[in-house]
């Protein structure tokens, strides 16, 4: 049910069809979750003896990794050919022994788990699921046939991503909420003003916030740590 998820929460063709293999290479589709434009990659499957050319890189470089299970089928089995698939790449985050490259950065990734065609599941399947990993990941439930739990995917994706938005606006104007600039959950008002643009950095005077944890218009230091929804008001020399 790979294909069909990204058919139906983003603008990609994604090939759906009733065999295995019909997605041969990762096609990617754009969802929206409120004003924040996430990229979805459809994959080919994973399976116990094949693997096609560019699906490894293509776990690498994403920052979520979606395990879709389908509930009408064996459960067990396919979470622990993915599971297995995952660890012989340490694309698993697992706690202290997470692997990192050569620069440093840790090669884990945040996993959760799609489960799908809940309008065909076996009985019990989803209970079998989350006893057989111990509630290691996050499950979100979903049907592309029904619809259900579609949106609960999406704000669950946004989520997973850990990304905050934050609304940067010139002195004496209003802010353009439509379009939020995206930065890692703890990034700070330097963070923001860099991401604008590397040289305005260097003449941040002063910053004032409308949002979480302060009041109305307060004035914030350069490493005041910004929150989602954050509307921020930025002074240069
Ligand atoms: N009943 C039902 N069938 C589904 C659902 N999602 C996908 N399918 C069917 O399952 C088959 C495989 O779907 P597809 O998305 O191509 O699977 P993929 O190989 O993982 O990409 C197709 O025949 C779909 O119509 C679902 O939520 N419910
Ligand atoms: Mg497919």
């Amino acid at each position: 049910g790979k294909s069909a998820i990204v058919a139906a929460i983003t603008n990609a063709k994604a090939n759906v069809a009733d065999f295995p293999f019909a997605t041969g290479a990762p096609v990617p589709g754009m969802a929206t979750f409120e004003n924040v434009q996430i990229q979805l990659i459809d994959m080919p499957p994973i399976t116990a003896d094949f693997i096609a050319p560019g699906q490894v890189g293509t776990y690498r470089n994403c920052d979520v990794i979606a395990i879709v299970i389908d509930l009408s089928a064996d459960v067990e089995r396919q979470l622990s050919i993915c599971l297995d698939f995952l660890e012989s790449r340490s694309l698993l985050v697992d706690g202290e022994t997470a692997a990192a490259d050569q620069q440093g950065n840790p090669l884990g990734k945040r996993v959760f788990c799609i489960c799908t065609k809940s309008d065909i599941a076996k009985p019990g399947a989803l209970e079998t699921l989350k006893q057989s990993c111990r509630n290691r990941f996050e499950f979100v439930e979903i049907s592309t046939e029904t619809g259900a739990g579609l949106d609960e995917l999406v704000s669950v994706l946004f989520r997973m991503l850990n990304i905050i938005r934050v609304y940067a606006k010139p002195p004496g104007k209003k802010p353009d909420m439509g379009d939020p600039f995206t930065l890692p959950a703890g990034s700070t008002v330097m963070d923001l003003t860099t991401a604008i643009h590397r040289e305005l950095a260097e003449r941040l005077k002063s910053a004032r916030i409308w949002g979480t944890g302060v009041y109305d218009g307060q004035n914030v230091q350069r490493n005041h740590v910004l929150n989602d929804r954050d509307i921020i008001e930025l002074h240069f020399n």
